[in-house]
């Protein structure tokens, strides 16, 4: 084997290994002036199934997983340290729903604006995955 197919073969195992997680639809909600919290939303599919573990955004103090859960006739939100990712399920992040929360921005987030952000992603023998997101900032 020459140096370019030995190159090609490891080039395509790397694209393999980060297939495992695809994230589809990344947006998050524009600020309004004053105001330093925000949410992204997206869509996650882990082929081999695995768990939501940690995100991070240079854009905000600190970025959390929340869920939206109904607390006698209020809806409360709360994080969530590790969020399950059935094999082959895509899990929806959506308003009143499932969100990744943005605490602390150091800027705010216009409308066209792209706020790259990092999940982590544990698979069952407890392996760890870095994706990059790219969500773009809009209203709704
Ligand atoms: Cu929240």
């Amino acid at each position: 084997m020459n140096k370019s197919v030995l190159f090609l073969a490891a080039a395509l195992l790397a694209g393999a290994a980060h297939a495992q997680v695809t994230v589809d639809k990344p947006w998050v909600r524009a600020t309004v002036p004053q105001q330093t919290t925000s949410a992204a939303y997206l869509t996650i599919t882990s082929v081999q199934g695995g768990k939501l573990v940690d995100a991070s955004s240079p854009v905000a103090a600190s970025v959390e997983v929340h869920e939206m859960k109904m607390e006698g006739e209020m809806m409360k939100m709360r994080g969530v340290d590790a969020l399950p990712l059935p094999a082959g399920k895509p899990v929806e992040f959506k308003p009143n729903g499932l969100h990744i929360m943005l605490t602390g921005l150091k800027a705010p987030l216009k409308a066209g604006d792209v706020v790259p952000i990092k999940l982590v992603v544990e698979d069952a023998k407890g392996k760890r995955q870095t994706v990059d997101v790219k969500a773009t900032a809009r209203q709704n």
